[in-house]
């Protein structure tokens, strides 16, 4: 077995402690004291740290050498084949009483669970490394910029972070003498799934995780920062932590708008967010800002103002392709880590869904042999690319923009095989905050679970909000209060389905054509009818010229109205509206009671 442990470290490296921050100081002493690391190496961000880890990566086997002249800078990774996805169930919001977390998180007091997890944490990095990762979730000027330590025993997760966050020395100076920052401490422990929990204590701005060395368990800035912990602290200071893309829209008239759209894991935020608008779009710009994760607040001219926090893409690999997402392509190109993908003969990366046939042989993402015959899939389903946002051609001016930009539309969607139509629009921010809330997805292999089954994930943000729905709902209708310049809310789906089971809308770049409907509802050049669940297109709204063999009757039927199917979505969510207890808001009970009436 090759050692974790680094042989000799290039002077220079490994050494940038944090200096004057008595705070932080005296947790990593702790956190060295509780895990007694063989090594301890302090992370600068630097290039050449950058390169030093990739050789020891490689030489430690946690990374597999691909064709360098093909795929320059990247790297395979293959994971334990029982740790390839979030787990839901072993994930717990430890907030000071059970009410604070709601009833759709698992929750543990926290001295029960601090007590639970020193005791895996003890003695773990014994004859390991501890590396000390400082971070920044958003660019360096924002004011909604956070910054987080992650304390870890895998050269797989900084050379993640190398690639997700802004990380390095910027991170202390950002800090100074005492300012806040989440303390993250990870170790892979030995992956066996009974000691892997992903716990957050809110209240401390504190994560530990242990047991998982799988991106959304152990990138601690991305779900775990971003979202839940950062959820928990937007709802006090006044701002958005979202499960949303970010991108801008250009009309050849050199308009721009700015739009966020939340749909669930492995729906397709990635390809929307990079979105190449059809030729007979001639002239429009899509660039992206962000493929994952919004933080929106409130500007002080009534429009609410968003940043990415994250510095690149952690992107499901099957179905990736260049007729699907061309610019995530050209991403992936270089300075990418593939985890749990296929490797081809010649070195060359190979997943279901990527461009031309199958390779006639390739070892699948376990290891084995692998040919077209085989009943196993050759790349894990949720496999996935770390490639940094600047290599993306589609790169929006706008990434490292300090305010924010302002935000014209919310975006809202599911993968629904039935029921929701393609695009429509809410009454107001409130009943846009009804469509969030009420929205429902058929589940994804990004999360170990029932793939395809229906289940409710308001605004996305089922397994990702770090306090009680209820008072996450009551977030936004406040936050709704403070926008005079509101964004308009609409609900999208590309995956309605008709009877016999085929795709009714085309998806992929041709979702410019819904874009193009809500841009025009937003600069008020587009009429709707008003049906009772929102202002839907007609025909003549909508542009579908130049679609090949795509006729009115196509359109009908993918923005179709299915009274009984809203029965049946409103009764769902009245159950999880009630799930949600006293804490539901009352705006949003009552709208449900309006939509119910009027769906009939
Ligand atoms: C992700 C997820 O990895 O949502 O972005 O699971
Ligand atoms: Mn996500």
């Amino acid at each position: 077995m090759t050692s974790p442990l680094h042989a000799s470290v290039p002077a220079g490296l490994g050494s940038t402690k944090p200096d004057g921050h008595a705070r932080l100081t005296t947790w990593i002493r702790e956190c060295i004291a509780l895990c007694e690391p063989d090594q301890v190496f302090y992370c600068d961000g630097s290039a050449a740290e950058k390169e030093f880890l990739t050789t020891e990566a490689l030489r430690m086997g946690v990374f597999i050498e691909l064709n360098q002249q093909k795929l320059p800078g990247c790297h395979l990774h293959r994971s334990h084949p029982n740790d390839v996805a979030r787990v839901e169930q072993f994930t717990f919001i430890c907030t000071p009483t059970k009410e604070e977390a709601g009833p759709t998180n698992n929750w543990s007091a926290p001295d029960e669970m601090r007590a639970r997890l020193k005791g895996l944490l003890k003695g773990a990095m014994k004859g390991r490394c501890m590396y000390i990762i400082p971070y920044m979730m958003g660019p360096a000027a924002s004011p909604l910029t956070q910054v987080g330590i992650e304390i870890t025993d895998s050269v797989y997760v900084v050379l993640n972070m190398h690639i997700m966050s802004r990380m390095g020395s910027a991170a202390y100076q950002r800090l100074g003498a005492d300012g806040d920052f989440n303390k993250g401490l990870h170790s892979t422990l030995d992956l066996n799934p009974d000691r892997r929990l992903i716990c957050h204590f809110p209240q401390d701005n504190e994560i530990t995780s242990v047991g998982s060395g799988y991106g959304g368990n152990a990138l601690l800035g991305k779900k775990c920062l971003a979202l839940r912990i950062g959820s928990y602290l937007a709802k006090r200071q006044g701002w958005m932590a979202e499960h949303m893309l970010l991108l801008s829209a250009e009309s050849p008239a050199g308009r721009k708008h700015y739009i966020a759209a939340a749909f669930p894991s492995a729906c397709g935020k990635t390809n929307f967010s990079m979105l190449i608008p059809p030729k007979h779009f001639a002239g429009w710009k899509v660039a992206t800002i962000g493929d994952d994760i919004a933080w929106m607040k409130p500007g002080a001219d009534g429009r609410l103002y968003a940043i990415n926090p994250e510095f690149g893409y952690f992107g499901v690999a099957p179905g990736t392709n260049y007729l699907t997402n061309p610019n995530a392509m050209k991403s992936i190109q270089r300075d990418t880590i593939y985890t749990n993908v296929a490797m081809t003969e010649d070195g060359d990366v190979w997943w279901e869904g990527k461009d031309g046939a199958p390779p006639a042989k390739c070892t699948d993402w376990k290891g084995n042999p692998w040919t077209p015959e085989s009943k196993e899939k050759a790349a894990h389903p949720n496999s996935r690319f770390t490639a940094p946002a600047t290599n993306n051609p589609a790169l929006a001016n706008e990434f490292e923009l300090a305010s924010g930009v302002p935000i014209s539309a919310i975006i809202f969607g599911g993968r629904r095989a039935s029921t929701v139509p393609l695009v429509y629009q809410s009454f107001d921010w409130e009943h846009g905050t009804f469509i969030g809330a009420t929205m429902g997805s058929e589940m994804t292999a990004a999360a170990a679970g029932t793939v395809g089954k229906l289940r409710l994930d308001p605004m996305a943000m089922l397994p990702f909000c770090g306090y009680h729905m209820g008072d996450y709902f009551t977030h936004w209708l406040e936050m709704g209060k403070k926008l005079t310049q509101p964004p308009l809310i609409f609900g999208v789906n590309w995956f309605r389905k008709s009877a016999e089971g085929k795709f009714l809308w085309p998806g992929f770049g041709e979702n410019m054509r819904a874009m193009k409907w809500m841009i025009d509802r937003c600069e008020g050049t587009a009429d709707a009818k008003e049906m009772p669940i929102g202002h839907l297109p007609e025909p003549k709204d909508f542009d579908f010229a130049d679609m090949e063999g795509f006729t009115t009757s196509d359109f009908e039927k993918a923005i179709a109205y299915d009274a009984a199917g809203w029965q049946a979505d409103y009764r769902l969510a009245g159950e999880f509206f009630d799930k949600l207890g006293g804490r539901c808001p009352s705006g949003l009970k009552d709208r449900l009671a309006k939509q119910k009436a009027r769906v009939g």
